[in-house]
């Protein structure tokens, strides 16, 4: 048994989805529903007993002891978090509350578990935290991409609330011993991605005439991807990775923003044919504040140690994602209407 937090999110439930495809072990999926959980991501898993879905924060100390408690997993893999830049540019409150302050009540209670195991089971036990590049800051055009040695310089609420919990469990290991792994990531896109996030938003809204907005002069670099890959990074690590360590995952995929947002243009031409071609609704915006020039991930440390690689390239992993876009407008229409927020309330409101 493993439990899992955020796994009704983007990356999460792609992680829950693939670990009982490929590994089978069953899974605890603690997830508070904020706006961007959706059990809809879980649909294919609803019936299966391994998985075990319980409603609730990561910040509830007595739920997660409770969760410990009655499962006894093997592992802890911390998605949950509040994960969108421009929302903690608006409001920040939320990004303190659930990075900061929920990695730190999960560890403590994650802490207190592990200290009380024996022998084997506590030899075995990890904590795994999912982190992201942006915890290091912006690269120049000409800078050596970022290395699991890179000084942390978060500039946005959310980088530094994601730099702080990453700092909180770099401590718990170091004070307490406990075994804890920290993986930094590039930026993710497939299936099941919340359309506020660059690749979601732009095909939604090239597939229904809307605008696509481009911030700044969209030159911006981004690290992409395919979240599938980032997956099965996590399972490797999780397996293998030396305890106490951080390892970087990307896709070594550098593209500016304007280049993204060409390319999901030229495949919604080819396969959701307009009258004119997608390109033309790409619109240059205001910048994000603060917005952060280049990411680049080295990641030559998760390939040499654990022998991981990306299976997509971008080209195959964008194509997919388009099609999985058109292809599952049920729900699509469930995220844009907000039908599954009511269904939401509707079955899991009381708990
Ligand atoms: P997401 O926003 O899609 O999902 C987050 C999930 O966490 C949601 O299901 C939400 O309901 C849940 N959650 C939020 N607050 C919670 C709380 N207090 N208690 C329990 N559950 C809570 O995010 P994502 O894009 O899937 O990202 C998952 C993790 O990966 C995050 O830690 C993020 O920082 C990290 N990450 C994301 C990317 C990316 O490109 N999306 C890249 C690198 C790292
Ligand atoms: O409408 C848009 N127009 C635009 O130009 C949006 C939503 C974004 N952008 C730009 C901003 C970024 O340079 O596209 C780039 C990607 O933006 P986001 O999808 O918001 O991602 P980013 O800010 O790079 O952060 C993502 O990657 C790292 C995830 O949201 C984080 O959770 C992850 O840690």
């Amino acid at each position: 048994m493993i439990l899992v937090t955020g796994g009704a999110g983007f990356i999460g439930a792609n992680f829950v989805l693939q670990w009982l495809r490929e590994v089978g072990e069953p899974v605890v999926n603690l997830d508070k529903l904020t706006y961007a959980g959706n059990l809809g991501n879980l649909a294919e898993v609803v019936d299966d007993p391994r998985h075990i879905f319980v409603r609730g924060d990561i910040a509830d100390h007595r739920l997660v002891r409770e969760l410990l408690g009655q499962y006894r997993p093997r592992a802890v893999v911390h998605f949950a978090a509040e994960s969108h830049v421009d929302r903690s540019i608006h409001g920040p409150e939320d990004f303190i509350q659930t990075n900061i302050v929920g990695t730190f009540r999960l560890l403590d209670e994650v802490r207190a578990y592990w200290e009380g195991l024996k022998g084997a089971e506590r030899d075995r036990f990890r904590f795994l935290h999912v982190s992201t590049d942006e915890v290091y800051g912006s690269l120049g055009p000409a800078d050596p991409a970022f290395s699991e040695t890179t000084p942390y310089a978060p500039n946005s609420p959310y980088s530094a609330s994601k730099a702080a919990s990453d700092h909180l469990v770099r401590a718990y290991h170091h004070t307490y011993g406990l075994p804890t792994l920290t993986t930094n990531c590039s930026n993710n896109y497939g299936p099941y991605q919340f359309p506020e996030k660059l690749i979601p938003l732009m095909i939604l809204n090239g597939l229904t005439g809307q605008p696509l907005p481009v911030y700044g002069d969209g030159l911006n670099v981004r690290d992409w991807l395919y979240v599938e890959d980032h997956c099965a990074a996590i399972r490797r690590v999780l397996e293998d990775g030396r305890v106490g360590e951080t390892y970087n995952i990307g896709g070594e995929c550098e593209k500016t923003n304007i280049d993204v947002v060409k390319t999901i243009c030229a495949i919604l031409d080819e396969l959701h044919p307009s009258r004119r071609p997608h390109a033309a609704l790409i619109k240059y915006v205001q910048d994000r504040p603060g917005h952060d020039r280049r990411y680049a991930m080295d990641t030559r440390k998760i390939r040499a140690e654990l022998g991981w690689a990306p299976k997509e390239t971008f080209e195959t992993g964008l194509r997919k994602t388009v099609d999985w876009y058109i292809a599952h407008r049920d729900w699509v229409d469930g995220v844009t209407t907000g039908a599954y927020r009511q269904w939401i309330e509707q079955n899991y409101g009381n708990r």
